[in-house]
């Protein structure tokens, strides 16, 4: 493939940095292993070369990903409620630095320069989440129109941009006036999520097509309902496995009542995916392998593309939870209404030893969770179109966090994130070419912004956000990433 030579844009005046300095690639070369596969099958050095000659199809889409509550702020402003982050956020030791997202990257005032900075990065697709208590701050009955507003301002000003909107509806900040009636554990919480749904399509289904109904519920589960990091800080096994029948109950729901306020959309759930690879070939940790696979991954896909719990892990789970009690006759053929796309979300692959413990083998980002293994997004992929059939793909979420500084010059380099991205989209594309029908690609994030427990103790954005006086910079992996766009390619 012929390189294409970088453009300027006007408005945008960062000098051309040195983005792919042969250093900083290679450095994180080392962790990435020593090579990605091209589609023709030959293995390409991962150097700091400009770019690997992938062209992508011809109708990829390229985006970014924020949600709410990391980016707003403007958490008591126009008539929001609380949600079960700000509660989380105000407790005396939840969060990094007793951080919260009060102030967040101030997006609810800023929204309109970061779309011009959107606009400036040429992404065609933009995926956000809205909090539900701006709309409804208590979760049901009452419509806050100011906070409905903010959004229809949103994607008002995306559209005018030539950008699409793929908006997530439950990102995590559950209304803190149902949690105060059980949240999850409530199976009455699901029907609240499709008043919820129903009244967001009513309001933007005219102009919003790609719809997602849930962010990662597993880290909902196993992170807010079993190990108590997240909100609602919960540390109950049991429980968990009830709130997640309910937050599956809830994507069910969710996808008919949008399908029933706007018949052209394109809904699906969002889902953190991981490959679970044995940690060595015995029998025992292949076995181990499997039965994880089914905690991190059947238990949420099989509901939604199959109309079943998975057997071996419902048993389990019946041992140790009443989940089961709570399933309800037509429960499953709700939470199996067809979709139209899955938008899969990877970050890290999972090994598991013969004792069925997680074990580490590579290294990790500044998230002590990510192990960086680039081709477990090829094996996710392809996994997901072999054994549960060609679904159309979208990657909603994939990114690493980075010490990001601003140097003397006003930029902000970040060599690694830019090394992490093109491995991975290196991955994709040799997904596409196996006959994967992965549809487009978002980055996070866009902004640095509140990493939930870790407060803003990690950057994952493509923009730099200084939170003392909100400035943005577009750090080199934005550059890079603008110039991927331009050539559909890497
Ligand atoms: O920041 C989160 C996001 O909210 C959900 N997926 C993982 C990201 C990085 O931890």
């Amino acid at each position: 493939m012929p390189l294409v030579p970088p453009h300027r844009t006007a408005g945008w005046s960062l000098s051309r940095r040195t983005l792919l300095r042969t250093a900083g690639a290679a450095s994180m070369a080392g962790l990435l292993g020593s090579s990605v596969t091209g589609c023709g099958g030959a293995e390409e050095p991962q150097s700091g070369a400009d770019t690997l000659g992938l062209t992508f199809p011809e109708n990829f889409t390229w985006g970014a990903a924020t949600s709410a509550y990391q980016i707003e702020g403007a958490a008591t402003e126009d008539g929001r409620g609380p949600s079960i982050w700000d509660t989380f956020s105000h407790t005396p030791g939840r969060v990094r630095g007793g951080d919260t997202g009060d102030v967040a990257a101030d997006h609810y005032h800023r929204w309109e320069s970061d779309l011009d900075l959107m606009a400036e990065l040429e992404l065609a697709s933009y995926r956000f989440s809205i909090s539900w208590p701006r709309v409804l701050p208590e979760g049901r009955g009452q419509i806050n129109q100011a906070g409905l507003d903010f959004y229809q301002r949103l994607v008002d000003g995306l559209l005018e941009r030539g950008i699409t909107p793929v908006v997530t509806l439950f990102h995590w900040d559950l209304p803190q006036a149902l949690e105060d009636l059980g949240g999850w554990l409530s199976r009455d919480t699901a029907g609240y999520f499709a008043d919820y749904a129903t009244v967001l399509v009513e309001a933007l289904g005219d102009r919003v097509s790609t719809w997602l109904t849930l962010n990662e519920p597993k880290t909902v589960v196993i992170v807010g309902y079993q190990a108590g990091i997240h909100a609602p800080g919960r540390r109950d096994r049991a429980e968990s496995y009830i709130a997640m029948h309910h937050l599956m109950l809830a994507h069910g729901l969710g996808v008919q009542a949008l399908r029933a306020g706007s018949s052209q959309s394109r809904i699906g759930p969002a889902l953190n995916l991981t490959v679970v690879y044995p940690a060595d070939d015995s029998p025992e940790a292949e076995a181990q392998a499997e039965r994880v696979d089914g905690f991190e991954n059947r238990l949420y896909l099989d509901p939604v593309l199959r109309g079943a719990y998975p057997e071996d892990t419902l048993d389990e789970i019946t041992q140790i939870s009443p989940m089961v009690d709570q399933i309800h006759d037509g429960d499953l053929e709700v939470i199996s209404t067809p979709i139209d796309v899955l938008a899969v979300q990877y970050y890290n692959p999972t090994y598991v030893d013969a004792n069925g413990e997680r074990v580490t083998r590579h290294p990790t980002s500044e998230a002590s969770w990510q192990q960086i293994h680039p081709d477990g997004l090829y094996d996710v992929l392809t996994r997901v179109t072999r054994d549960y059939g060609d679904i159309p793909l979208l990657i909603t979420e994939n990114g690493v966090p980075t010490p990001d500084a601003v140097t003397a010059d006003g930029t902000v380099d970040d060599p690694d994130r830019i090394t992490f991205l093109r491995s991975h989209l290196a991955a994709a594309h040799r997904a596409i070419a196996d006959g994967v029908p992965l549809e487009g690609y978002h980055v996070w994030s866009l902004l640095d912004n509140f990493e939930w427990a870790e407060g803003y103790s990690q950057r994952w954005g493509i923009v730099y956000v200084d939170f003392d006086d909100q400035r943005r910079i577009p750090k080199a992996s934005a550059e890079w990433y603008r110039d991927v766009i331009r050539r559909n390619g890497i």
